[in-house]
């Protein structure tokens, strides 16, 4: 450290920093006023050997928002004194009250070391605190100190000495979905215009906005009015949806957000006795057993369990009824369109096509309110928590739960949000392993593949169905993520902290608008993506067109040769004869098709896994967007059909079709959990990996390791009898 470095010791009221200043400064201090305020400066020396360290003891302070005098000038001293290192004193009696400033101060990121003070206190009154778990998990210094006896205080200074100007980066904590998206879009425009940033990281302006901090809005009026009433109105625009769901300002969530993250930070053995209960109350008692080392596990699971039970019993009638729907319009569109391309396209590439997709929306929205439910409530939060156990095991962070959750976890996310959600991972590593590995969830777009499939062929056991398909893209990611982690992405493991809220029960309105808000998302993308590239594969799958001379081939096929025994044929009515040929034709025409001759020619290998050249067609579509695997087969079967008058759910023709059985579904459930992700996701994750390399590697990799997954399973199954 350089000779004449400045030291600023900062603190809650009354956690002992007047003691520390004066057991290190002794006589050499001066009292003033802090420039154009009346609140109390003190500067002191501190010497050791050569070392001479001014010590500047700033006011107590419960927090670094603008609310009070003395947390203002704390904050400005810091940004624009910018001191080599903030020491902060802790009262270690009263730990999780007085964290709440230290976290500040690492959201800033100020180069920090925490002085463990009241050591004594605590121990009188049975409190064990384990400070080097303390320091890993914050990732700062931390020294026990006693100022009253100036225990500690030599070390203190000698690690502060070691720990000066090396800050480290400024902490992200997770404020939950809202807040999040919000912050992250506002940090992009502050950015982008260099809003304030000379002085204050850009994630930090955009949490004092949100914040509703004075002091801070001022300034950013001053120096550009536009950009503050773009944030400005950013923030009343989420504050509105929170008011509307949770019944709490941002404010209010981000401080809880923060007890959060300290409440974990204790859980994790760095505590062994509270006492504080400031905000711990009934959490503290219900995570007794819902974060219980063997209870915990077990309730999780049959939490999951329950929730598919529930999504897949209730959804059955109101999906039929939509199915119902789809059926009678394509009825209606066959009664009054004649027959020709117009019809084609309306009932075999839209009604059929999107249909299949938009039949789902009971059994999607019924699960989005499930997982609503845990998230309002924290529950989601405390899943998190244990899993990091088991994540550390396989060389990811904690954090990485959250994003493998946000992308299809429990089922239903999206890899897009899940793969950015990665940013709040500090190492590089652990966050590259996440962001390949989180497409292996199962997002709301592979969500109607699972439950068509599952439908078709394992009706009695749904729920069972959908917890193993669960369990195995678990087991799949993590093992991926092992093995990344051993090979191309070698690195330590680093400590891992969650935020855990405080248990809450759920608005109801609140759920019901986090569940429209996702259903409509779905519905969204059913109307206008899948749309577009059911209404493109269709067209793909409808030209060219079968010539008047193939045609003549397939009629000629169907009559038996003149040695062939002929009576079935002649037995047959008019109408079966007509029936056949218009299978036959239909089919013809498909595979004559540009989608159905790549089908054709992929279909040699393919065969390996079980899957004939509509499947192929239709997971060739699903690169653009999952559904779009059963928008296609829904367009692949409607063209081939026979009679559109008693069109069938797609489920029911999936099931009669002669080429699948039990396990050509499951091969295909393993293919389409594992294969590449949809393109967005590719875009998404080569850009926040930083290269094109990753998003392409996971293309490659993902679509290798389903196929090598699918035909062991389904040459196993063979090889067994199925
Ligand atoms: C009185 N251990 C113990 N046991 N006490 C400590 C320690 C410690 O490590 N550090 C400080 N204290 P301030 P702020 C007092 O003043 O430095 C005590 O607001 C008393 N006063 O001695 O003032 C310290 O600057 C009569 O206690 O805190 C002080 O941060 C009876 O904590 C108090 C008992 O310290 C606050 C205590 C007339």
């Amino acid at each position: 450290m350089k000779k004449e470095a400045v030291i600023a010791l900062s603190g809650n009221p009354n956690s002992g920093k007047t003691t520390l200043f004066n057991a290190l400064t002794g006589a050499r201090q001066h009292v003033g006023n802090y420039p154009g305020v009346t609140v109390e400066k003190k500067v002191g020396v501190y010497t050791a050997g050569n070392a001479r360290i001014r010590i500047v003891d700033l006011p107590g302070t419960y927090s670094l928002t603008a609310y009070s005098l003395e947390e203002v000038v704390t904050r400005d001293f810091l940004v624009n004194e910018k001191p080599d290192l903030v020491i902060d004193i802790v009262d270690a009696s009263n730990l999780e009250r007085n964290l709440y400033l230290a976290v500040q101060f690492l959201e800033l990121g100020v180069p920090l070391c925490i002085a463990l003070n009241m050591m004594d206190v605590a121990k009188s009154r049975g409190i064990e605190i384990n400070v080097e778990r303390l320091r890993t998990l914050l990732g700062v210094p931390v020294v026990p100190t006693v100022a009253r006896t100036g225990l500690g205080k030599r070390e203190l200074m000698e690690t502060a000495e070691k720990a000066a100007a090396l800050g480290p980066p400024p902490l992200r904590i997770s404020y939950g979905d809202d807040l999040d998206r919000a912050l992250m879009e506002m940090e992009k425009e502050i950015q982008a215009h260099c809003f304030l940033t000379d002085t204050y990281p850009a994630h930090w302006v955009a949490l004092k906005y949100m914040e509703n901090d004075e002091q801070i809005l001022a300034k950013g009026r001053a120096v550009d009015p536009e950009l503050s009433k773009r944030l400005e109105q950013v923030v009343l625009k989420v504050s509105d949806h929170l008011m509307a769901t949770t019944g709490n300002y941002p404010e209010a969530l981000i401080a809880d957000q923060r007890y959060g993250y300290i409440y974990s930070i204790l859980k994790q053995g760095v505590l062994s006795r509270r006492t504080d209960q400031h905000r711990l109350y009934h959490s503290d008692t219900i995570d007794k057993v819902l974060t219980h080392r063997v209870m915990g596990p077990l309730v999780m699971l049959l939490i999951i369990l329950g929730l598919y039970h529930f999504t897949f019993t209730y959804s059955k009638i109101p999906v039929a009824w939509v199915e119902g729907l789809f059926e009678w319009l394509g009825a209606l569109t066959v009664a009054t369109i004649p027959e020709g391309m117009v019809r084609s396209l309306l009932v075999s590439g839209i009604i059929d096509g999107v249909g299949g997709v938009l039949s789902f929306v009971p059994l999607i929205m019924m699960m989005f309110f499930g997982i609503a439910v845990l998230e309002d409530s924290g529950y989601l939060a405390r899943m998190a928590f244990m899993l990091d156990r088991v994540f550390s095991l396989f060389g990811l962070h904690g954090s990485s739960v959250m994003a493998y959750i946000v992308s299809g976890g429990i089922a239903g996310g999206c890899a897009v949000p899940g793969v950015m959600a990665t940013r709040t991972l500090r190492s590089p590593k652990e966050r590259l392993a996440t962001l390949l590995t989180a497409p292996f969830m199962n997002c709301g777009a592979k969500l109607p593949v699972f439950a068509l499939l599952i439908a078709a062929f394992f009706k009695e056991n749904e729920a069972l169905f959908m917890f193993a398909i669960t369990l195995v893209s678990w087991t799949g990611a993590l093992a991926v993520a092992k093995l990344l982690r051993v090979t191309v992405i070698r690195g330590e493991p680093t400590p891992f902290v969650m935020e855990l809220p405080p248990y809450r029960f759920p608005i109801l309105k609140g759920l019901l608008i986090h569940t429209w808000e996702r259903t409509w998302q779905y519905i969204k993308k059913a109307g206008t993506v899948i749309l577009a590239i059911s209404i493109l594969l269709w067209a793909l799958m409808s030209f060219p067109r079968l010539p008047a001379s193939e045609r003549a081939t397939v009629l000629a096929q169907l009559k038996p040769a003149a040695s062939a025994d002929t009576s079935a044929f002649e037995n047959a009515s008019e109408e079966e004869r007509l029936r056949n040929a218009d299978a036959a034709l239909g089919e013809a025409a498909l595979r004559y098709s540009v989608a159905g001759r790549i089908g054709v020619a992929l279909e040699r290998i393919s065969r390996l896994a079980g899957f004939d050249w509509r499947v192929n067609i239709a997971l060739i579509g699903g690169f653009a967007a999952k559904e779009v695997v059963v928008s296609t087969l829904g367009t692949a079967y409607s063209l081939g059909e026979i009679d559109v008058e008693e069109s069938l759910p797609l489920s029911e023709k999936l099931a009669a079709s002669p080429g699948w059985r039990p396990l050509t579904a499951l091969s295909l459930l393993l293919f389409t959990m594992f294969y590449t992700p949809c393109f967005i996701t590719v875009v998404c994750i080569s850009r926040e990996a930083g290269s094109w390399k990753w998003g392409i590697f996971s293309m490659i990799f993902n679509t290798i390791l389903a196929f090598v997954l699918a035909i062991t399973l389904f040459q196993a199954g063979r090889f067994l009898g199925y």
